[in-house]
């Protein structure tokens, strides 16, 4: 079922705007081709056509700063910042780099390495973390300018006594000084007709270790791969994902083994050069979305590999998917069919 991904099923067009049904597990009991899920797509915006009047949406600006940076100076640090303080569902975030005067700043400048926006949560023991935790990870971004956007009728749920942290690195690339703050707009749904999408966070490693080593010793062409399998803690459907990688990275790629070890989601580093080099980190990584969502099931198992060049050494690098799983119990427990996928640049 891989070509569904390699042809580029699109199901823009009307589905995109109408949306899927909200609720709906967008999945066919029968299984069947591709067709089927055209079908679904048509007979979900006949019954929920888009009626912008409901809709109840907003974007937010926020920002955290002011950052002073000294010239050349990296600075790094883990810090709350605002909050949106509205009860809804967060339907899109981009964060980025601003002066005091709300422009942008370019990457070449000033560069936001990685900014991982975190929540707040009621604290548990995270085993694969060794560590009790008391926030969770929803959005991250960096150099990769990674923008999360959930398709219709989809978004993270966001409550008014929501706090924030962020853990960030800015690096100076010039000798002037700067008054940098991060900025991040916020699109917020307050509807009630959305279906919530929990953050899900899948290391190549492990959380404890998030890093690994690319020996580099297999000669021109070769490939180093890292996999690791994972447990799904939670039934739903991935409607989003996307991830984050290092320079020399080819690909990430999200198999399962109960059906074959087919590919699920694939997503790949986008590079200034063109072609791998391995001081510079990816300016952007693919993302994969789904209106429909592929299924996952709680006690099944995931396969995340990352592939990177192996001719030279690649050190500390990383592979994390960060997946985007809707609520709500597939129908269908089969191998069947995976739904078109709207595959982003
Ligand atoms: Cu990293």
């Amino acid at each position: 079922m891989q070509t569904v991904f390699a042809g580029r099923l699109s199901v823009s067009g009307p589905s995109a705007r109408g949306g899927y049904a909200p609720g709906s597990d967008g999945m066919h009991p029968s299984g069947g081709k591709a067709a089927v899920w055209a079908i679904a797509g048509v007979v979900a915006v006949v019954l929920m056509a888009p009626n912008p009047a409901a809709a109840r949406v907003r974007t937010l600006h926020l920002r955290y700063g002011p950052i002073a940076m000294q010239p050349a100076e990296l600075k790094a640090h883990n810090t709350r910042v605002p909050p949106p303080r509205v009860n809804g569902f967060i339907t899109r975030m981009h964060a980025y780099v601003v002066d005091d005067r709300g422009r942008r700043l370019p990457t070449n400048e000033l560069m936001l390495h990685h900014a991982v926006f975190r929540k707040y949560i009621a604290p548990f023991w995270d085993a694969d973390c060794s560590a009790r935790r008391d926030s969770e990870p929803f959005y991250a971004t960096g150099e990769e300018n990674e923008t999360l956007r959930l398709p219709p009728g989809y978004g993270l749920r966001v409550k008014r006594s929501d706090h924030w942290l962020v853990r960030w690195m800015l690096m100076n690339h010039t000798d002037k000084r700067y008054k940098a703050y991060i900025r991040y707009d916020v699109r917020v749904d307050t509807s009630r007709a959305i279906v919530p999408v929990q953050a899900v966070w899948m290391r190549v490693v492990s959380c404890r270790n998030e890093y690994f080593d690319v020996p580099g010793d297999g000669g021109p062409g070769s490939v180093f791969q890292q996999s690791r399998q994972i447990p799904v803690t939670r039934t739903g459907r991935v409607v989003v994902a996307t991830g984050h990688l290092h320079g020399g990275a080819i690909s990430l790629a999200l198999s399962e083994p109960r059906c074959g070890n087919r590919i699920l989601v694939s997503t790949r580093p986008v590079y200034r050069s063109g072609a791998p080099r391995p001081t510079d980190g990816p300016v952007h990584v693919t993302s994969f979305t789904s209106p429909v969502g592929i299924p996952l099931f709680r006690g099944q198992s995931v396969v995340l590999t990352a592939s990177y060049d192996n001719s030279a050494p690649h050190d500390e690098v990383m592979g994390t998917m960060h997946v985007y799983v809707a609520a709500g119990r597939p129908a269908a427990y089969d191998c069947g069919p995976l739904p078109p996928n709207v595959a982003l640049p």
